[in-house]
Formats: structure tokens, C-alpha cells, sequence
């Protein structure tokens, strides 16, 4: 044996529940009269947190996070009791302005454990009593204390669950006592979970996407749409693999996908973001080579031409009325205008093309 400590103040000490910190100083919960104790590493008593003492607060179970937050479930209430759960930090200040958050779940509950997940959402287990009725209660809050869920199971007969575990795939384990009617039985039980996953859609600009399809394919495939602001909220079962994306043809984002497997706790914040449609464009219609005269009679004749392939030659040759060549108009452009006539003298010519295709001939009348 490393250490042992008793601490024997005055009265009966009852400890409920044994956790650990980051530096593995040793917390202890009680029922009463203190909430919890807690020991250093070497076996030092540390701290003694003191009773809260609204409406015979019972602590029951204690867990901490990877942030050093003591969560204490316990039950509370003059007759009827509720659930109830006080995060503290390590010096017992309570973080919570209401101090212990309430779970009525309709009857009289006794709580007597929790453990916490890999994102400090809190699982309160124990059992409601109704008449001679008693039924397995499972409460999940987030690490706020919200109420995300309660699941009652109504088993016939008595049923108090004593123990909770999660493990790192989100199942949860539970064990207490089944009253056969006789005498109390071991009862042991596995279940699943409801998971949310949620998240926001936008485009490269930022704008959020509304109508936007997003789906989970793997163990159960389900397609929500975003909303007017981009986001959407998924609810499937932990345990699964499953892979989720935005789901439309021609669009990409940033990540392309988010992959859990298994899904083991809520998942928040599964953006995707800088949604582009990557569909490629229609290419631009190829120009043909093409010309024409835009002035055919006058002091100058001007010809206009476009669509030639780049360092090729547009090459245009010129005719007198007699069908004599008197004359070559090149150009190394793709389009372009050129002028002619200048230096020639009055009277009827004939343009055609002598690069590329054989084209019409076009009659010209320079005129001084
Ligand atoms: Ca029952």
C-alpha cells in the first residue's frame, strides 16, 4: 500500500463516488455532510468542499474533466426528489450562477452516478420511484448542464441503477438492482444513444447556403437541407461509421466530407465552407476565319477581319477589272483592319482571299 488516510471529523462519513484529476490527486464524494474531498498524489488531504445545504442535496456520484471541472450528481427535494448536478473547479467555487441544475422527471428520482464523455456532456443515472413502481433514469446534459435527453426504461417491477460507464464508441453501461419480487437480483445493460450532428454550409463568398442537401452515407444513410442560414442538425445513433458531405453534383467545399468511425459523441461545427461549382464552362465558340469590306467604295477601301489563328497570315490579293493581280494585303494578327487604294487609281478592283479557304471575291471602287 502506497497511502491511506482516515479522516474522521465528528458523525458518520458516507463517500459515494471516487474520481481523479489531471495530476491525479484522488476527489471523493459524499452524501453527506460534504460534497467532496479531495487527496494529492502523495496521500495529502487537500480539500474539504462543504455541504450544500438546499433541500437535502445528496452528492452521489463525482467525475472530472480533462479540464479539471468537478461535476457531483446527487438528488435533491423535501418529498419528492429530483436529479441534480453543481460543477465546481478544483477549489470548489461553484461555476454555475444557480449553483445545482434540477432534473424533474415527473416523479420522485434518485440519482446515484455519472460519468462524463470526450466533450464533458454529462450521463446521471439512477432510477424514478412511482407508487411500487420503480424504472431504470438516465439523464444527458451538456458540460453547461442543459438537458439534451432523459431516457426512462419501464421495466416491470423495481428496478435502481447504481453505476454508469460510457465508452469511447458513446455505448453506455449500466448496472443496480432488479427486485424479482423476492429478493434483488445483479441487473447489467448495454444501450445505445441519439448523437446530433450539426453544421453550416457556405459558399467562397461566405454567404450561407439555404436548401443545400447534406448527407450521411455508411451505417444508416440520411439526407437533411440546410435552412435559411446555412445550417442543418442530424440526429443518428452512436456506434456507427458514417461519412457526411454536402450532396450536389458539380459542387465542391472545404472539407469535402467528415468522417466518424465510430460516432462516438455529439459533433458540432461540421462546416463546410467555400462551396464552388466546379462544372467546367462552355468552351467559347470557335471563331471562323472571316472578312469583309466595312467600306468598298471611296478614297480608301477598308477590310476587316477576324478569327485567323494567332502567327498565322490573313492574306488577301487584289485585281484589276482585267483579272490582273496588282497587289497582296497580309497581316500576322487575328483580327484586325486594314486599308487599300491609296496608291492605286480610280476604277474597278476585285478583292479575294488567298490564305485558307478559297472565298468569295469582292468588288472594290477606289475614287479619288
Ligand atoms: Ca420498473
Amino acid at each position: 500500500m502506497l497511502w491511506s488516510d482516515f479522516w474522521q471529523p465528528i458523525g458518520n462519513q458516507t463517500p459515494t463516488g471516487l474520481a481523479l484529476d489531471s495530476e491525479k490527486s484522488v476527489y471523493v464524494s459524499c452524501k453527506t455532510p460534504y460534497m467532496w474531498c479531495a487527496w494529492t498524489l502523495d496521500g495529502t488531504l487537500k480539500r474539504i468542499i462543504h455541504r450544500y445545504e438546499v433541500e437535502w442535496a445528496h452528492g452521489e456520484g463525482i467525475a472530472l474533466n480533462s479540464a479539471d471541472h468537478v461535476f457531483l450528481c446527487g438528488d435533491m427535494g423535501l418529498g419528492a426528489r429530483t436529479f441534480m448536478l453543481i460543477k465546481n473547479d478544483i477549489y470548489g467555487k461553484f461555476l454555475w450562477p444557480d449553483s445545482a441544475k434540477r432534473y424533474d422527471l415527473g416523479a420522485d428520482e434518485h440519482c446515484r452516478d455519472i460519468k462524463l464523455d470526450a466533450i464533458s456532456d454529462c450521463y446521471l443515472a439512477g432510477w424514478q420511484v412511482r407508487g411500487s413502481e420503480e424504472d431504470v433514469a438516465l439523464v444527458k446534459t451538456d458540460s453547461a448542464g442543459k438537458m439534451l435527453w432523459s431516457w426512462m426504461d419501464t421495466l416491470e417491477g423495481k428496478q435502481e441503477i447504481k453505476a454508469i460507464e460510457v465508452d469511447e464508441e458513446g455505448y453506455i453501461y449500466l448496472t443496480g438492482s432488479h427486485h424479482n419480487g423476492d429478493n434483488w437480483d445483479m441487473l447489467v445493460m448495454k444501450v445505445r444513444q441519439p448523437l446530433t450532428i450539426t453544421g453550416r454550409v457556405t459558399d467562397s463568398t461566405g454567404k450561407p447556403m439555404e436548401d443545400f442537401p447534406v448527407s450521411l452515407s455508411g451505417d444508416t444513410t440520411v439526407e437533411v437541407l440546410t435552412d435559411t442560414s446555412g445550417y442543418y442538425s442530424i440526429e443518428v445513433y452512436n456506434g456507427g461509421s458514417y461519412t457526411l458531405s454536402p450532396n450536389l453534383p458539380g459542387w465542391t467545399f472545404s472539407p469535402a466530407s467528415h468522417t466518424y468511425s465510430p460516432l462516438a459523441y455529439r459533433e458540432f461545427d461540421q462546416d463546410f465552407a467555400d462551396g464552388r461549382w466546379t462544372e467546367i464552362a462552355e468552351p467559347p465558340i470557335k471563331q471562323s476565319p472571316s472578312w469583309e469590306l466595312t467600306s468598298s467604295v471611296g478614297s480608301q477601301i477598308v477590310l476587316k477581319y477576324s478569327g485567323y489563328p494567332q502567327g498565322s497570315h490573313a492574306c488577301f490579293a487584289v485585281f484589276d477589272a482585267t483579272g490582273r493581280k496588282v497587289d497582296e494585303i497580309k497581316s500576322n494578327t487575328s483580327s484586325g483592319i486594314v486599308a487599300w487604294g491609296k496608291c492605286y487609281g480610280p476604277g474597278v478592283y476585285f478583292i479575294r482571299e488567298v490564305s485558307g479557304n478559297p472565298s468569295v471575291t469582292r468588288k472594290v471602287i477606289p475614287v479619288r
